[in-house]
């Protein structure tokens, strides 16, 4: 049976003080705007209309969580590097999106879409050499390279094999798939994945609740994906955040 199929929407969140209290196990997906990220969460799911996808870019403004009974939550996240919405908009859902990143105690595996013909933009490597150390700490990454039905089959297999090229060669733990939630390719094996990541994260959920400390809100800062990427390493230097799980 799948398991995200009972998926249930449970809210959009605009600023991190809004975040729920992480007592469930969490799914994020995190990509660049319009990669098809929203597509993805409907495709594992089975379902056509839980995550609302469109086709103008930066559709996503907001964390999107969706939950199962089980404790499961999958999360939309807003998409960065979409250029042409205005600087500061584009810097608040940035900072949204690396505020949760950062400092998400219940987070356990993080879903990097990219699109199979345009992988690894300088945002999603930045995003990537950020994540190294939560990857390190046992986080889980899967990077879908979604749309591959634009792709031939060689072209296919090309890009999967530079992707995980390059996370080898960045010292990056990830699996890495083509994915098309049009044709279905890589879908089952996603679910699958994801499926035995929040099980070896430790469902149910009434065990996790019992674990888990309070919500700390937080505010990422800064004015993009860049400065708040920074401005999150610099608080935790500092030691002001602490309660990511390791
Ligand atoms: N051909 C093809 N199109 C796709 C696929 N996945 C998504 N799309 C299309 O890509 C566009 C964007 O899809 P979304 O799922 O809304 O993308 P998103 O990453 O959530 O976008 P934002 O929320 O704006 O960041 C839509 O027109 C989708 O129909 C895919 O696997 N194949
Ligand atoms: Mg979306």
């Amino acid at each position: 049976m799948n398991p995200f199929s009972e998926l249930a929407f449970v809210t959009s969140v605009a600023s991190p003080d809004q975040l729920p209290p992480p007592d469930a196990v969490e799914v994020a997906f995190s990509g660049r705007s319009n990669v098809g990220k929203s597509s993805a969460i409907n495709a594992i799911a089975h379902r056509k209309r839980l995550a609302f996808v469109s086709k103008t870019p930066g559709r996503t403004q907001t964390i999107n969580f969706f939950r199962s009974e089980d404790g499961t939550r999958l999360v939309d996240l807003p998409g960065y590097g979409f250029a042409r919405v205005p600087q500061a908009m584009r810097a608040s859902w940035e900072a949204l999106m690396v505020g949760y990143l950062a400092d998400r105690s219940c987070l356990c595996a993080i879903v990097l879409v990219m699109d199979s013909r345009h992988p690894l933009t300088p945002n999603d490597l930045q995003l990537l050499d950020w994540l190294r150390p939560e990857l390190s700490r046992g986080k889980r990454l899967l990077v879908l390279l979604s749309k591959s039905d634009k792709l031939s089959r060689l072209e296919g297999i090309a890009v999967r094999r530079s992707v995980t090229e390059l996370l080898s060669r960045r010292a990056i733990v990830g699996e890495v798939r083509l994915f098309s939630s049009l044709n279905g390719e890589g879908v089952d094996e996603a679910r699958g994945l994801l499926e035995k990541w929040l099980l070896d994260a430790g469902l149910p959920a009434s065990s996790i609740r019992n674990k888990e400390p309070p919500a700390k809100g937080r505010q990422a800062g800064g004015e993009s994906a860049l400065i708040g990427i920074k401005a999150a390493r610099s608080g935790r230097r500092s030691g002001r955040r602490t309660n990511v799980r390791r």
